[in-house]
């Protein structure tokens, strides 16, 4: 009798790889210890074993695995499977193909599939519910467990083109373990953005070998990762995440918090911006600092209301990058990334999507071209990084900024003469198997108007600046704040500026400073009453 494969719990799956014991353990101290503490689903896997070791070692895991009433997959040896009656196997793209194994182990064992791609998923939808039980969704970040990996991690978009692959197929059969690279650092976030863009389809489990198997203390380990899965949220800023009614109120409240916090701003920027945005920081009564260097941003993320612009015109190294963002997600601190010039070149393209994989943004701005090809719904090349001049609809906007806060669970913003605030966040909630049903379309969208206002065109870094803005506001920020009201908060308000600085400059150069100045002003007066962009949630 072999596992009910209806009855299999996904959510944390365990592949072995003896190679990477830590002394004084072995495979099966490894396995035990997952086991005891919320492993629900074990694949053995020895690439390196004579056939009588594997089959003796796979039926001591066997034992251990009845033990806890836990599925056994084998990977690759279908004669082992058969040999020791297993639960089920699991090949890759190079092994025996699906529709042989199935029929070598019969209905009723789980067979289990290794997919990266779309065309794989059509494959499988197209052989029906009878072939391939799960898949493992890989590889998604880089692991050195994966001995001549053929694939490019994939992060978590890719992760969702599979999940939309499987919804459009309509495998709905299949369930799907991410796995590659999975650890603590990144497993909530994976689970939190890894949803089908129709919302009804995410991550059924996780899947790990390193991170059990070459631990000290497998059963913490193990321990920590069921906390991370069944905890349902992942918290990553200290800030609230919920439903906003978007009112004058809030908006003073959120000036008033910046100017009694004073956040400090880390401005990681393009050359162009560097002094603009510093002095714009310094306006809103916020401390600017202007660093890139890696050793630091640990200490920096630690400040109280410490917060991040990434600005990707930056000519920072990719791993100073990396290495903040991943700081100030674990310090849950805010990161603002503005993607800039987003698709003009594919090494901008590539740089941004790097960075968009490895960690969680609090907000993604950018301006109309960089929004619709973030979205995918423009093919067209960014000239340089301006702002798209041709004919683009509204409707398109908001679409594209709601598309842009869904598939990053973000709060999003679309700058242009009419800007678009889309909160994508969710209360960081996620669920395995199912998503949250809802789709981009549903969520909430604030348009922010001031008419025209064209000489910001006529400057550097205004959009960049906005940046800095957000920044600010989402720093000054208490916990008990909530995200999209401080990034509404710094749109309208530096709508609001950008216009009465028009009206009082004579040219672009004081639009320059009209503008720092007009920021000045209506901050320290703090009356939202009085200022002149019009918002309207949609
Ligand atoms: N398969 P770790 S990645 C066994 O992409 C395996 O199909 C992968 O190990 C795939 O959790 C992988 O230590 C190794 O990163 C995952
Ligand atoms: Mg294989």
């Amino acid at each position: 009798m072999v596992f009910d494969k209806q009855k299999v719990d996904y959510s944390l799956y365990l592949v072995t790889d003896s190679s990477m014991l830590p002394d004084g353990t072995t495979l099966y101290s490894q396995v035990e210890a997952g086991l005891k503490n919320g492993v629900t689903l074990v694949q053995l896997r020895e690439k390196d074993c004579e056939t009588k070791d594997f089959i003796a070692e796979a039926l001591e895991v066997q034992k251990l695995c009845k033990k806890f009433n836990v599925p056994l997959i084998i990977n690759d040896r279908i004669d082992v499977a058969l040999a020791i009656d297993a639960d089920g196997v699991h090949v890759g793209q190079d092994d025996i193909p699906i529709p042989m194994v199935r029929k070598l182990v019969g209905p009723d064992r789980i067979v289990g599939w290794s997919v990266g791609f779309r065309e794989e998923v059509e494959t499988l939808a197209k052989w029906g519910p009878d072939m391939v039980d799960y898949i493992g969704v890989g590889t998604l970040f880089p692991t050195l467990t994966k001995k001549n990996p053929k694939k490019a991690p994939m992060g978590p978009q890719g992760a969702i083109k599979v999940l939309d692959a499987l919804e459009e197929f309509g495998a709905n059969w299949c369930r799907t373990v991410g796995i590659g690279g999975l650890h603590p650092v990144n497993i909530g976030r994976v689970l939190f953005q890894c949803v089908s863009s129709n919302g009804k389809r995410a991550l059924d489990g996780i899947c790990v070998v390193s991170d059990i198997m070459a631990a000290k203390d497998a059963g913490a380990a193990t321990k920590n990762l069921r906390r991370i899965i069944d905890q349902g949220n992942y918290h990553f800023v200290n800030l609230q995440l919920k439903n906003s009614a978007i009112t004058q109120e809030t908006f003073k409240s959120v000036l008033g918090q910046v100017a009694l916090t004073r956040p400090l701003v880390q401005h990681v920027t393009n050359k162009v911006h560097q002094n603009f945005g510093a002095n714009i920081t310094l306006a809103l009564g916020s401390s600017p600092i202007m660093s890139e260097v890696k050793d630091e941003v640990h200490e920096l993320a630690r400040i109280p209301n410490a917060t991040l612009l990434l600005n990707t015109g930056s000519v920072a190294p990719v791993d100073m990058l990396k290495e903040a963002i991943t700081c100030y997600n674990n310090e849950q601190r805010p990161i603002i990334f503005d993607p800039v010039g987003y698709s003009a070149t594919e090494t901008r393209r590539l740089l941004n999507d790097t960075l968009l994989s490895h960690g969680q943004f609090t907000c993604i701005k950018g301006n109309t071209s960089e929004i619709l090809s973030l979205a995918k719904l423009t093919v067209e090349k960014m000239k340089g990084v301006d702002a798209f001049v041709g004919n683009v609809d509204e409707e398109m906007l908001s679409r594209a900024t709601r598309i842009v806060a869904y598939t990053y669970k973000t709060v999003a913003v679309c700058s242009g003469e009419t800007d678009f605030v889309a909160d994508g966040t969710e209360n960081g909630h996620f669920t395995l198997s199912n998503g949250p049903v809802k789709t981009a379309i549903d969520l909430p969208c604030v348009k922010i108007n001031n008419g025209p206002i064209s000489i910001m065109g006529d400057i550097t870094a205004s959009g960049c600046s906005l940046g800095s803005t957000i920044a600010c506001c989402l720093g000054g920020a208490n916990a008990e704040s909530n995200v999209f009201d401080a990034v509404v908060t710094a749109v309208i308000l530096y709508k609001t500026a950008g216009k009465l600085a028009s009206t009082r400059c004579q040219g672009s150069g004081s639009f320059h400073v009209q503008l720092i100045d007009a920021l000045y002003e209506l901050f320290h007066a703090n009356e939202p009453a009085r200022w002149t962009a019009s918002y309207r949630m949609l």
